[in-house]
């Protein structure tokens, strides 16, 4: 008996010990910002204060009229909290103990993958890696090898392959229009990836319910984008907020974004040309392989393709052109006649409202050099970036709420789906075309 209780015991300390876990995020705060008088004097603050990365980083600004997130360091939370009195801000703790959240976070995560191995599908048990997503991919096309195509269109810089998956309802016809679809461009927004695999499920195995979906389009997705990004953010706790790709940018420095390596507008406004910056630029537009094959894609779908979707998170928004101007497209009532469809999808499904509009003006700043203005300017007449909700402290939504993040966002894609079909009909579609090639 005294021996189970000293083995009971012993397990106890080792688990409290794996939860407090010291990492470099060992108490750095989480506050959530709002400013009903002065929030553009505010805003700049932030920025200013964004500059000073090894103190701050500003998760999302005052996004879509939403409350700031700032994270602090902990030799800077008496000053943040000054200036913020100064500023008359209002301001909330919403996570006292980043490290400790993200420790408990990835012992979590390592439970949930003993318990829920890999089996043939994914679920929405948990997140899914690189390795685990493209094994999936791989299985459903040989499950099904009338309808799903795959691809190796490029490998990242540490060699990992990026691998597109073509679905289509197995009718041979060629030519069809085109939704391209994407996630994981940031490392940590794992919301992202898992919504892409959920739309691979249900397009793949829910082929009646979604049968109009397929009928005139085909769906590509390259469900992560920056595969480095996202598997460094799954090695510890320390990582787990990784944002950029891995490619050394300087001697001290590692990744660039590369949602401002496109080279469209690239380095001018919202874009550092800093190399330890969060949103560096890169040394030259397309200077990352990931980039470039997300731009390849575009470019070879660029004729038949009616809809890009760029999947992030967080913010509940979906923004259209322009991302790197205030100035708004010619055809901007298309645009947000396509995304009211999905709002008004998503609120009708869950409540969750989503605010939607030209990317600048919504998100409040512009970011150059990114996929979706790239997209729409290479001509996908609707081109989105969706921003999904926030989960836990913001990139780190538990894994039990995966599941209805990537159905109500799955609602809203379809419904978008629906709305750029009727918008956009297939014409000429050669008669009795038989064979796909991909
Ligand atoms: O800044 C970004 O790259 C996106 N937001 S995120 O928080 N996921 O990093 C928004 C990109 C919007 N599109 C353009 N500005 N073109
Ligand atoms: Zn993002």
């Amino acid at each position: 008996m005294t021996v189970w209780w000293l083995l009971l015991a012993l397990s106890f300390l080792s688990f409290s010990n794996g939860l407090h876990k010291t990492n470099k995020y060992e108490g750095y705060k989480i506050y959530s910002v709002t400013s009903k008088a002065r929030s553009v004097v505010l805003a700049k603050t932030l920025t200013e204060l964004a500059k000073k990365e090894s103190y701050y980083e500003v998760f999302s600004g005052f996004k879509g009229g939403n409350a700031a997130k700032v994270m602090v360091h902990p030799k800077e939370q008496v000053n943040f909290v000054k200036l913020m009195d100064k500023h008359n801000a209002d301001y909330d703790i919403i996570d006292g103990d980043v490290g400790l959240t993200l420790s408990s976070d990835f012992e979590t995560n390592r439970m949930l993958r003993e318990r829920f191995p890999y089996n043939g599908r994914l679920g929405t048990e948990r997140y899914y890696t690189h390795d685990e997503i493209n094994q999936f991919i791989e299985d459903l096309a040989k499950e099904y090898p009338s309808r799903v195509f795959l691809k190796t269109v490029g490998k990242s810089y540490e060699g990992r392959s990026l691998k597109t998956i073509t679905i289509t309802n197995g009718d041979a016809r060629r030519n069809k229009n085109v939704f391209l679809v994407d996630g994981g461009f940031h490392a940590r927004e794992w919301i992202s990836p898992a919504t892409a695999v959920y739309l691979i499920s249900q397009l793949v195995e829910n082929l009646e319910e979604n049968a109009d979906l397929l009928q005139d389009f085909d769906w590509v997705i390259l469900p992560v984008v920056n595969p480095d990004g996202y598997e460094f953010t799954q090695t510890s706790a320390d990582n787990r907020l990784w944002r950029k790709t891995r490619k050394p940018s300087s001697a001290d420095c590692i990744g660039t974004d590369p949602n401002r390596n496109f080279d469209f507008h690239w380095n001018e406004e919202g874009a550092s040309p800093d190399p330890c910056a969060l949103d560096y630029a890169g040394p030259k537009a397309f200077s990352e392989p990931e980039a470039v094959v997300m731009a390849d894609l575009i470019h070879s779908y660029a004729d038949r393709g009616k809809m890009y979707l760029t999947l992030h998170s967080y913010g509940s928004l979906i923004l259209y052109p322009w991302g790197w101007t205030t100035d708004v497209p010619d055809t901007v009532d298309d645009l947000h006649e396509v995304a009211e469809a999905g709002q008004q999808a998503i609120l009708e499904d869950t409540g969750t409202v989503y605010r939607i509009g030209p990317s600048t003006e919504t998100i409040g700043y512009a970011a150059s050099g990114a996929s979706d203005d790239y997209a729409f300017n290479a001509g996908f007449p609707i081109s989105f970036t969706m921003e999904l909700p926030f989960g836990g402290t913001g990139f780190d939504p538990p894994a039990s709420d995966i599941d209805h993040l990537v159905k109500e966002t799955w609602v809203g894609i379809a419904a978008m789906a629906r709305k750029v079909r009727e918008k956009y009909p297939l014409v000429n579609l050669p008669s009795g075309a038989r064979r796909i090639i991909f």
